[in-house]
């Protein structure tokens, strides 16, 4: 709902350039600004933050405050753009350093960063790349085997170096494209494994109705993975022509069937960390 803040406060024309200056300084990406007769603007874009209010702020403490990753390299910034109005770095009493940046007399921003740098680090969760005791179903095309097979080679070189074992990889073959979606889902519905990788190469140049079997395909393996809950990845080439499929299966531009072996098995680890998280409270 919110879309941005504004600090209205008196400061010189001066000041006012040595601030923007020093926000840019310290890797704000500049918004647009405005101005007009009266007044002018400088804006800054804030991709991530975090907007907080206090209550019972005490006397000493400055009007603004603002985090920063890196203290010291703020206050050589501030001091570089202001020399002396910038403050010397001080301890607080939350476990955090600040210094004082005096722009008026009854205009101050503190800037200050956590001892413990991980305090204000944005909390990430991602997959790991580990894939021993995890199961994988992998269903593969026949149509353009040519390609496909070359796939499956890639996914299996992946699945094998990441730490998954033969016995827990099933391999399922299909006709075409088309059939790739309803034996993921029956895979997937089988409760034996634990992501589908799906495998096939649709070429423009030989494929009559070629826009409707890879949607089709695109749709039926997302709604797949959306409705059974089980990781589906995508390693289906849509090519204009032969040697584009060549490309995407081992040659320039990888392999496919490797990077969607990869996907499944980071979304597997990712789903399991979402899981525990959640069981946990977190
Ligand atoms: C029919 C057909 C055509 C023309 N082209 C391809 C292709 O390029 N790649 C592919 O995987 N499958 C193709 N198919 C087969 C269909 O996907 C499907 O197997 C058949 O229409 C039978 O349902």
């Amino acid at each position: 709902m919110i879309r941005s803040l504004t600090l209205v406060r008196h400061a010189s024309p001066e000041k006012f350039e040595q601030l923007s200056a020093l926000l840019r300084a310290l890797g704000l990406e500049d918004g647009s600004d405005w101005s007009d007769e009266h007044s002018r603007s400088a804006s800054f874009l804030a991709p991530v933050g975090n907007l907080e209010l206090v209550q019972g702020r005490t006397v000493t403490e400055p009007d603004i405050l603002i985090e920063v990753r890196d203290l010291d390299t703020a206050n050589q910034l501030a001091r570089k753009h202001f020399r002396d109005a910038a403050g010397e770095i001080e301890e607080t009493t939350w476990k955090s350093r600040i210094f004082p940046l005096q722009l008026d007399t009854d205009f101050c921003i503190g800037f200050w960063a956590f001892n413990d740098p991980e305090k204000s680090a944005p909390k990430t969760l991602d997959g790991g790349l580990n894939a021993s005791g995890m199961r994988f179903g992998i269903v593969v095309s026949r149509w353009n085997s040519f390609i496909t097979e070359r796939l499956l080679q890639g996914a299996l070189d992946c699945l094998r170096r990441s730490g998954a074992k033969s016995a827990d990889i099933q391999i399922v073959r299909v006709p075409g494209s088309f059939e790739i979606p309803s034996a993921a889902r029956l895979l997937a519905q089988s409760g034996t494994i634990d992501a589908v990788i799906t495998l096939g190469c649709l070429i423009r140049g030989e494929t009559t109705h070629y826009e409707h079997i890879a949607t089709e395909v695109t749709r039926g393996i997302g709604q797949s993975a959306q409705e059974t809950g089980v990781p589906h990845s995508y390693g289906v080439l849509t090519c204009e022509n032969l040697e584009q499929a060549i490309d995407r299966a081992g040659l320039k531009s990888g392999n496919k069937g490797w990077e969607a072996a990869i996907t499944a098995v980071e979304m597997v680890s990712l789903k399991s960390k979402l899981k525990r998280g959640a069981s946990d409270g977190r």
